[in-house]
């Protein structure tokens, strides 16, 4: 069974902060899939994924290597046992978690993310313990040194404004509302 060798020797390259990252350690975790997570400090990242892609979670198996939170996810549901699927069989539920993975992803995540950074960025021992943890002790070490250049590169990559956290809150609370109303 190839869900064995996924066993064997997944590797997991993560921020600890991420809904990308926490999307496929829960998919790891939830099939039971062994796995050895290598976290970084944004940035430090570029170190290690670089060969392979931009972005993180990067998931290396004996099989494969995915750089994409969404291929992890699917890669795993492929070789999963059919009893533990992490998507429905039934066609039409598919396609609701997808469509909804799909939006949290791409706006919901990244609304919190925005959100969440704007007033976390002004609390920079609370931001660099959430960054450090689980990271190699030299991250640890170097981050409050170059924590002024990553903050204002984050905040100029990912936009992080007073406009854009009240708009990324009013996103939170429509997708909110609307994936509380009953599927009819
Ligand atoms: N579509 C990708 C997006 C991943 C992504 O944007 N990850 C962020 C962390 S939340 C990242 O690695 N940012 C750093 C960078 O892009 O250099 C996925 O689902 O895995």
């Amino acid at each position: 069974m190839q869900v064995d060798s996924a066993k064997k020797s997944a590797y997991l390259i993560t921020f600890a902060v991420s809904h990308y990252c926490e999307k496929a350690r829960w998919a790891l975790e939830r099939l039971s899939v062994s796995f050895i997570e290598d976290r970084h400090v944004p940035g430090f990242h570029w170190l290690y994924i670089r060969p392979v892609g931009g972005s993180v979670p990067v998931l290396v198996t004996e099989a494969k290597t995915l750089t994409d939170s969404t291929d992890i996810l699917h890669y795993l549901d492929a070789i999963a046992p059919v009893s533990r699927r992490l998507y429905p069989t039934d066609p039409s539920l598919r396609q609701e978690v997808i469509h909804l993975a799909d939006l949290f992803d791409t706006q919901l995540g990244p609304a919190i993310r925005c959100w969440a950074y704007f007033y976390l960025f002004n609390n920079r021992k609370l931001i660099q313990e959430l960054w450090c943890e689980g990271v190699p002790p030299v991250e640890r070490t170097l981050l409050p040194i170059i924590f002024p250049l990553l903050r204002s590169f984050a905040v100029r990559k990912l936009n992080i404004t007073a406009e854009t956290a009240a708009d990324s809150l009013k996103t939170i609370k429509r997708i909110s509302q609307e994936s509380n109303q009953p599927a009819c």
